[in-house]
C-alpha cells in the first residue's frame, strides 16, 4: 500500500486555462460570477485547484486566448501561485482566414499565417519554459470533390514538419486527432492512425495526445493506449468525458469504468510517472456548474481511476492470463475496481498536510465569495468569443 500511496503522491495532472472562464455550447453560453478577468487570474484559479487536491501543478494555455504581453512575467506569477506553465495549446480555428482550413488550406498565404501562428506558440513555449506544444487542427472539407484529400496530407505534413525543425531541447509537440467537428465530411486528422504516422516520421519530438472525448462511440480507446504507449508515441491526454460527441464534460463523469481501464493499460505500459513523458491533462468546460469545483472532481476522478489501476494485482493477473482462466482474470480487474479507493486518497491527503475532502476545504475557503466581489465582467473562455 505504501508503494501505490508514493506512486500516487507522484501523479501531475494539468488543468487548462479554458475552463475557468466562462464557456458554453452554440446556443447559450451562461455567465458565472467571479470568472476571471485575463490569464493571470485563470492561473489563481487553477492554483486553488492545486492547493487543495496536491496533484495539479501544472497549467495548460491555449493561444490567443490567454495573450499577453509579457509572457515571462505570466509564468513569473504562476511560479509565485505555486504552479507552472504546462502545454501551449494552439489556436487555428478562430479566424475567419480558416474557412477552408489552416495549414492545409489551398491558399499558401492562409497556410504560411498558420505556420506562423503555430511558430510562435514555440517562441511562447521558450519565454514560459514549457516544454509541450498542442497542435489540434480543425482542418477538413465537408463536401466530396471540395479539395483534394492527399495534397491536404502534403500540406499537413509540410506544416509539421517546419513546427519540428523550430523545436528546440526538451522541446516536443502534441498531435491531437478528432473524428469529425468543425469539418463534417473529410478530418485532416481524425485518428490516432493519422497522427501516429505524422509523428512516426518526424521522429521522437513528435507524439500523439489521446483526447477522450475525440472518438466515435464503442472505440476501443484503451486499446489505442495500450498500441501508442508500446510504440513510445503517446504523450499524453486531454481528460474528459462524452455522452455523444465532444462534450468536454468532468473527466470520469459519464464513464469512470473506461477512465479506469485507459488508466490501467497507461500503468501497465510505464506511462505513469514523473519520467513517463505522458501528460495528464484535462479539456474541459464547466458550462453549467461551478468552474474550479468543476476542476477539483475532475481531478479526484482521475486521482481514483489512477488509485484502482495501480492496485490491480499483477501477478494474479499476469498467473491467470497464463493459465487461460478467463474469469479469474476478469476478476482481478474487476476486484481493483470495484474497490473504494477513497479512504486511502483521503489518507493521504491527510498525510501531505492536505484536507481529507478537497470540495468541502474549498468550499469553506472563501475564495468564491472573495472572487465574486472583486472580479466584474469576466470573460468568456474562448469559444465563440
Ligand atoms: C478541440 C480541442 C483541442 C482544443 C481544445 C480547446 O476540440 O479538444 O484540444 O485546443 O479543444
Ligand atoms: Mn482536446
Ligand atoms: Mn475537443
Amino acid at each position: 500500500m505504501s508503494d501505490i500511496k508514493a506512486a500516487l503522491r507522484q501523479q501531475s495532472i494539468e488543468t487548462p486555462s479554458w475552463a475557468y472562464g466562462n464557456s458554453g455550447t452554440r446556443f447559450k453560453v451562461f455567465a458565472q460570477e467571479g470568472v476571471p478577468r485575463d490569464p493571470y487570474e485563470k492561473l489563481a484559479d487553477a492554483a486553488q485547484v492545486h492547493a487543495f487536491t496536491g496533484v495539479a501543478p501544472r497549467v495548460s494555455l491555449h493561444i490567443p486566448w490567454d495573450k499577453v504581453d509579457d509572457y515571462g512575467d505570466l509564468a513569473r506569477h504562476a511560479s509565485e501561485l505555486g504552479v507552472r506553465i504546462g502545454a501551449i495549446n494552439s489556436n487555428v480555428f478562430q479566424d475567419d482566414d480558416y474557412r477552408l482550413g489552416s495549414v492545409t488550406n489551398p491558399d499558401p498565404a492562409v497556410r504560411r499565417k498558420a505556420l506562423d501562428h503555430l511558430l510562435e506558440c514555440v517562441d511562447i513555449m521558450d519565454l514560459t519554459g514549457s516544454d509541450t506544444l498542442k497542435l489540434w487542427f480543425s482542418d477538413g472539407t465537408n463536401y466530396p470533390g471540395q479539395d483534394d484529400i492527399r495534397a491536404r496530407q502534403d500540406r499537413l505534413a509540410e506544416a509539421l514538419s517546419a513546427v519540428y525543425d523550430r523545436l528546440g531541447e526538451g522541446q516536443r509537440f502534441l498531435l491531437e486527432y478528432k473524428f469529425f467537428e468543425p469539418a463534417f465530411y473529410v478530418t485532416d486528422v481524425p485518428d490516432w492512425g493519422t497522427a501516429y504516422a505524422h509523428c512516426l516520421r518526424l521522429g521522437p519530438k513528435a507524439q500523439v495526445v489521446v483526447d477522450t472525448g475525440h472518438h466515435a462511440p464503442g472505440t476501443n480507446i484503451e486499446f489505442i493506449v495500450a498500441f501508442l504507449l508500446r510504440e513510445g508515441k503517446l504523450g499524453g491526454f486531454d481528460f474528459n468525458s462524452r455522452f455523444y460527441a465532444d462534450d468536454d464534460l468532468m473527466v470520469g463523469a459519464a464513464d469512470p469504468f473506461q477512465l479506469f481501464r485507459i488508466m490501467y493499460e497507461v500503468v501497465r505500459g510505464g506511462g505513469y510517472g514523473p519520467d513517463s513523458g505522458v501528460a495528464f491533462m484535462l479539456d474541459q468546460c464547466h458550462n453549467i456548474e461551478p468552474k474550479i469545483p468543476g476542476q477539483i472532481r475532475s481531478v479526484m476522478n482521475v486521482q481514483e481511476a489512477t488509485a484502482k489501476a495501480l492496485l490491480v494485482d499483477g501477478d494474479a493477473l499476469a498467473a491467470a492470463q497464463a493459465a487461460g482462466d478467463v474469469l479469474g482474470a476478469n476478476a482481478v480487474l474487476m476486484d481493483a475496481y470495484n474497490t473504494d479507493v477513497r479512504p486511502l486518497l483521503a489518507e493521504l491527503r491527510e498525510e501531505q498536510g492536505l484536507d481529507r475532502d478537497p470540495m468541502a476545504a474549498y468550499a469553506r475557503s472563501g475564495y468564491f465569495e472573495k472572487i465574486r466581489t472583486e472580479r466584474v465582467g469576466g470573460r468568456q473562455a474562448g469559444w465563440g468569443a
